[in-house]
């Protein structure tokens, strides 16, 4: 049985955006949207060169080594917590002002990433979430190993196609390499499988938005011939994917490291005039929050704020070390601009 209490106490509910009406089935696009809507995930191939990358790469160097706890891209031994800010074996950086770096933003504000998402969406009048980077560093010899984490980014109550997720990858990513695992197709059995494991009693969760798949409902996948696919990219591509596909990340095994800035948009008619000047609040304040564009969900510090040696960590002040000079394109993305007037 389910125990409601305590989901209806650990989860902050949040509202239900509308189901996304930009993906027709029957429609053959003839570019990465039919991954999209046949795979549950798309990789989207070039649409930032590889000198820009490394550029991106160089600033993510200089944003580690300017906490001056050590760290030095050129010297392995300074691959571990006391020289770094504090990454856990997931590698998404929530803390320390990453949502609002300068470097975040610019990948945010990369035309050619936006020109993706009003292709997909079917307008230039776009949000971004203001979500978190990730670096995993190669060779981090000092961090657990990362499980398998399947889960969804998306209340199994609410099915339909009602977000997307992506990142901009920006170091070459294969099989030996940290990086996105996606279950091919996930997305189309959502609703029969949640249907079918509704009962089945769920752990403590931050969201109703988010929900972790258990072993009994990760075998009936794989008896219906679901597998799991490690999805390669190379520098430059942009990963996608529905927000009910299941999915989780692995951490590098060889000696490249992976640099990821997480990329999700939605169309601002998609929001609440409440939920932007939300966004405003957020940005302003340098806050950041999850993948849902519209500010479903920003983040609780409590459950993200960075501990060294069982302190929280006093490197962390929540603000960018190089706040971001936004393009009017993304500044546009703040969803500051669409905010009406009060009467
Ligand atoms: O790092 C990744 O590729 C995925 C992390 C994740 O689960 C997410 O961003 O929702
Ligand atoms: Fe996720």
């Amino acid at each position: 049985m389910v125990n409601e209490t305590k989901i209806h106490e650990s989860a902050s509910t949040v509202r239900g955006t509308p189901v996304l009406d930009c993906l027709d089935p029957n429609v053959q696009y003839g570019d990465f949207r039919d991954d999209l809507n046949r795979d549950g995930y798309a990789v989207v191939k070039g649409v930032l060169p590889v000198q820009r990358c490394n550029e991106y790469i160089d600033q993510i160097h200089e944003w580690l080594e300017s906490f001056n706890l050590g760290y030095n891209r050129n010297d392995p031994s300074t691959v571990r917590e006391d020289c770094l800010p504090i990454i856990h074996q997931k590698g998404l950086i929530q803390a320390y002002g990453a949502p609002h770096e300068n470097f975040t933003w610019g990948v945010r504000s990369e035309p050619a990433i936006i020109d993706v998402f009003a292709k997909l969406f079917g307008t230039e009048d776009l949000l971004t979430s203001f979500d978190a980077v990730n670096v995993s560093l190669a060779n981090r010899k000092d961090l657990p190993a990362n499980k398998a984490w399947a889960h969804q980014d998306q209340d199994p109550e609410r099915p339909g196609f009602r977000c997307v997720q992506g990142f901009m990858n920006l170091a070459p990513c294969g099989d030996n390499d940290g990086g996105l695992v996606v279950l091919k197709g996930g997305h189309a059995i959502s609703k029969e499988y949640h249907d079918t494991f509704r009962q089945e009693e769920r752990g403590f969760r931050w969201t109703n938005e988010m929900y972790m798949f258990k072993d009994t409902g990760l075998k009936w996948l794989q008896e219906r011939g679901y597998e799991w696919v490690k999805v390669n990219a190379e520098a430059g591509d942009l990963v996608l994917w529905d927000s009910r596909t299941p999915h989780y990340n692995v951490s590098p095994k060889g000696e490249n490291s992976r640099f990821v800035v997480y990329t999700c948009y939605a169309p601002v008619s998609t929001a609440t005039q409440e939920e932007l000047q939300l966004k405003k609040w957020l940005f302003e304040n340098t806050k950041g929050h999850s993948h849902w564009p519209q500010a479903l969900q920003p983040f609780v510090e409590e459950f993200v704020t960075p501990m060294r040696n069982g302190e929280p960590c006093p490197y962390n002040h929540w603000k960018p070390r190089s706040p971001p000079q936004l393009t009017e394109r993304g500044y546009k993305l703040t969803g500051i601009p669409y905010i009406k007037a009060s009467a």
